[in-house]
């Protein structure tokens, strides 16, 4: 088997397959390829254009959620996917909760306008833009984080009390928010907020943020605006 992940490291759907390939110690080479530059071919392996994608030898799969439970039924050592068939169906849920639920809101209407747009866009952080933003993250971030924070109650992971793929969707999604100066306030979403702190010092995650500070760590250039 050999292994290969096609994706820029900011996208949090990228960052969730090498997460759970880095849990799993899985091997394979990294592609950081852009999804709105791809390399030619690209839509042959990923038809809609977008990453990630992996390629297990010949074999092309699209989607972070496919690749994550194609990886696990190869790879079925320590397992990132519950056994009870219930812990399974809800490790799931959780995670498209990330996947459809937050990340639309938080990519296009959050990371783009504080972070992606003056790294990438030339579009500058301006008071205005930054205040849209954040009012975006209080009326509908915040309710997501209020579902989340119920969710794990007094747990230290999401689902049956052990890191599963839900831990993994949901920390990876929250990175984005962070580079942005976005993160749940300790004081209204303690357990959100500790859980968050946890799964980022994990080894699988310390060395992705590492990688990602320049250029996507923009906390202290949103902070000044
Ligand atoms: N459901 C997909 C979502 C992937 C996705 O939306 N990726 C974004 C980057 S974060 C992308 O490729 N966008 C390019 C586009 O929409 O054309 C997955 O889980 O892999």
């Amino acid at each position: 088997m050999s292994y290969t992940l096609f994706g820029t490291n900011v996208s949090p759907f990228v960052r969730k397959c090498r997460v759970y390939m880095a849990e799993k110690g899985l091997a394979y080479t990294h592609e950081p390829v852009n999804p709105f530059q791809p390399p030619p071919n690209f839509r042959q392996m990923s038809p809609l254009g977008k990453i990630p994608a992996l390629l297990d030898g010949e074999r092309a799969i699209f989607d972070s959620t496919a690749i994550c439970i194609y990886l696990e039924r190869c790879n079925p050592a320590q397992p990132l996917f519950p056994s009870d068939h219930y812990d399974y169906a809800h490790a799931l849920c959780l995670e498209e909760y990330i996947d459809s639920g937050l990340m639309p809101v938080a990519g296009p209407l959050v990371f783009r306008p504080l972070v992606l747009g003056p790294v990438a866009m030339q579009q500058p952080l301006t008071k205005e833009i930054k205040e849209a933003a954040l009012e975006v993250v209080e009326n509908q971030v915040a309710p997501m984080w209020d579902y989340l924070e119920r969710q794990l109650g007094s747990n230290e992971y999401f689902v049956g009390n052990k890191l599963s793929i839900a831990d993994i969707a949901v920390a990876s999604g929250h990175v984005n928010l962070w580079h942005g100066g976005v993160d749940p306030d300790p004081l209204h979403w303690p357990k959100l907020a500790a859980f968050l702190t946890r799964l980022w010092a994990r080894p699988s995650f310390v060395t992705l943020l590492a990688e990602e500070q320049k250029p996507w760590n923009r906390r202290a250039a949103v902070a000044a605006v």
